[in-house]
């Protein structure tokens, strides 16, 4: 037995090599389905009400049944980890599809398919401290990217760019306008005022999101979520990305261009130890 080698199904904890999925999976075969990452620190998950609030919202979204009751999910999460005996950082990974039937594109009469299952994931504390490269790409995506689908490719792309070119992350705008990374959030910070893209249909409405605009007003920042251009990016005082595995990643440079003097900035300094103390962090990354 490897770590964590316990996932929760639809029909309780089994191991992993005990779960077998047809191949008429219309996650495997059209994507059909919604997920989540949830953080977990020294064994507690982090953010977990607002995950699970989020996946009922992208669920409903697609007329998606979730196979729990909201509670029962919740607490069943929590059997999974004492059942691992999870006590590192970690991450959680779910998904929900619409189960498994012949291939047709309309809605079988059958149950959704749900697992979760836990893997060890350290804090990039390195990258935290130094800051990453970013570049930018078209944002090529559907117009309801608020739904956390298992359609990906776009972001994939995108994110396999950014690592043939070095960088940590593909920054990705329409028409100019930025609207999230591939699999993060981004902010912006110009004379004291943080702006980032508004909680749109076109943006994941990330958790760590919501944290930073929650913090920022304590770290002296005022707060506008409010779109801002590619140039605008370029300007900024200082920028960063946020998401359940990065936290809060200073970025240092955007297509080899030096944000700031390159090294991450003082308010974003702040935003991640204020970070680290809400979300219950004991060892930090920034002494
Ligand atoms: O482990 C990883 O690489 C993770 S864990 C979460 C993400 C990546 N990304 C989530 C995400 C996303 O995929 C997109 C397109 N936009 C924003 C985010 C940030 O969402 P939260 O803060 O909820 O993780």
């Amino acid at each position: 037995m490897s770590l964590y080698d316990y996932l929760l199904t639809q029909d309780g904890i089994i191991t992993k090599e005990s779960l077998l999925y047809p191949f008429e999976e219309r996650g495997l075969q059209f994507g059909d389905g919604v997920y989540e990452v949830i953080r977990i620190y020294q064994g507690s998950f982090d953010l977990l009400e607002e995950h699970i609030e989020r996946l009922y919202r992208s669920a409903e979204a697609i007329r998606l049944e979730v196979p729990f009751a909201k509670d029962t999910l919740i607490a069943s999460l929590g059997q999974l980890t004492e059942k691992n005996d999870v006590q590192t950082d970690a991450k959680l990974y779910l998904q929900v599809t619409r189960g498994s039937a012949p291939r047709e594109h309309s809605f079988p009469d059958v149950p959704s398919n749900f697992y979760a299952y836990i893997e060890p994931s350290e804090r990039p504390v390195s990258l935290l401290q130094k800051g990453v490269r970013t570049i930018l790409a078209d944002d090529i995506r559907w117009d309801l990217c608020y739904i956390k689908s298992l359609n990906l490719l776009p972001n994939i792309l995108a994110k396999q760019t950014a690592k043939d070119k070095g960088a940590f992350e593909a920054i990705l705008h329409k028409d100019g306008i930025v609207t999230e990374g591939s699999s993060s959030n981004v902010f912006i910070i110009k004379d004291h005022i943080l702006f980032t893209h508004p909680a749109a249909k076109n943006i994941l409405h990330g958790c760590v999101r919501s944290r930073v605009l929650a913090l920022a007003p304590n770290t002296g920042l005022q707060v506008e979520e409010t779109a801002f251009t590619t140039d605008q990016l370029l300007q900024a005082d200082e920028v960063f990305i946020t998401s359940t595995t990065s936290e809060i990643m200073p970025v240092i440079e955007i297509e080899g261009k030096q944000i700031g003097d390159g090294t991450p900035g003082d308010n974003t300094r702040a935003l991640q130890r204020a970070y680290e103390k809400e979300s219950g962090i004991q060892a930090t990354a920034f002494a």
